[in-house]
């Protein structure tokens, strides 16, 4: 009984048969298809995120560019909503509404200074009064104390990201 089972072994002291080579190359394919497969979706998840705190990071450079403005012009009030007629460029914008269509591409940060490097990102800059009464609902322009402030971030005209915050004219 002994010598018959170890006949029956024998073919496998011998080496691997054909078929089990076929199994375990089309295993190892396998593996390395879900590996090389896996490899890629992260890379397009990295490659989203990286893009994503970019723009936020551009979203905030508007934010603390306009932080520090008036929401209506220091000298001609609410005559403009738009640049006033001597504000030709961002470096010149002296109040939120100069900043309403916007669009920044290359990118601007805290200092109105264009940021080259992130050269596929657009900043398309709104700005609308809204109602005091539901900052959700906007209103004709200069007609309530409320602004609101809309930052969304394009790459390639692919929009990213987009914020909104209110300002009071106070
Ligand atoms: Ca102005
Ligand atoms: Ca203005």
């Amino acid at each position: 009984m002994k010598k018959q089972w170890n006949r029956l072994r024998a073919p496998a002291a011998n080496g691997f048969t054909l078929a089990e080579i076929l199994v375990a190359v089309v295993i190892i394919g396998i593996a390395i298809a879900a590996l090389v497969g896996a490899n890629g979706a992260f890379t397009q998840v990295n490659g989203a995120a990286v893009d994503l705190s970019t723009a936020e990071f551009l979203i905030e450079e508007i934010r603390e560019l306009t932080t520090t403005l008036p929401v209506i012009d220091p000298e001609s009030g609410k005559d403009t909503f738009g640049p006033e007629a001597d504000e030709a460029t961002v470096a010149a914008y002296d109040d939120l509404d100069d900043f309403d269509n916007a669009g920044f591409c290359p990118p601007v940060d805290v200092s109105a200074t264009a940021l080259a490097e992130f050269g596929s990102f657009t900043q398309q800059v709104t700005v609308e009064n809204v109602s005091p009464l539901s900052l959700e609902t906007p209103v004709a322009d200069h007609t309530s104390d409320f602004v609101r402030i809309t930052v969304a971030i394009l790459q390639n005209n692919r929009p990213v990201s987009s914020t909104s915050w209110i300002r009071a004219n106070y």
